[in-house]
């Protein structure tokens, strides 16, 4: 069976944030999103525009290109993040050793449907989303009315505080 045939309305729909700022941005954050989209089990349904960002948490690196991309799939979430690991190391990406230093691709999860979950490997929503610009202003773009889980607040009026 294709990917098409595999497709149906119930799978989890899923938000992935982009960013990249080593290398070739643009073609790093395009090839991601042809990986991803490569996967059997995932399709890439929507794009964000990508945003110039100036870093946050460590300063002293090169700007980002950001964006968020709206997924279809069928991996449960821990085996969503092996994926995005791989895809990450085939893009390039090497161990750094600054911590929210540069690096030449970081896919992180975003949302997972209104799932909430937190285990020492992976939390969501990402635990740091509500305090990122870079994350919630592309996010916003494809879906400004949605409530973020466990507040009572939208995407886009979470995006404008930011
Ligand atoms: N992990 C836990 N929850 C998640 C999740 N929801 N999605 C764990 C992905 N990973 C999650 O992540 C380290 C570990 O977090 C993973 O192995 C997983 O087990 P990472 O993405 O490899 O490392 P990181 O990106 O350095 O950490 P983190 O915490 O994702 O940092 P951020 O918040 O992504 O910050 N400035 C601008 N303008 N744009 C940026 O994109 N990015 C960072 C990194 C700093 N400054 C930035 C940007
Ligand atoms: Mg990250």
């Amino acid at each position: 069976m294709n990917k098409a045939e595999t497709r149906n309305s119930n799978m989890p729909i899923v938000y992935l944030s982009l960013g990249s700022n080593e290398g070739d941005r643009n073609k790093n954050i395009g090839q991601a999103v042809e990986l991803l989209n490569q996967h059997p089990e995932i399709q890439v349904k929507r794009k964000s525009s990508l945003h110039e960002t100036l870093p946050v948490g460590y300063l002293d690196q090169p700007c980002f290109l950001n964006s968020a991309v709206e997924i279809e799939t069928g991996l449960p979430p821990l085996e969503l993040l092996d994926i995005l690991k791989l895809i990450e190391k085939q893009v390039g990406r090497k161990e750094e050793g600054i911590r929210w230093g540069p690096r030449v691709i970081d896919l992180d999860i975003i949302l997972y449907n209104s799932l909430v979950m937190e285990t020492p490997r992976l939390t969501i929503p990402h635990p740091r989303a509500l305090e990122r610009a870079f994350v919630l202003l592309p996010l916003a773009e494809l879906v400004p009315k949605m409530l973020y889980p466990g507040l009572g607040k939208t995407i886009e009026e979470l995006a404008l505080s930011s």
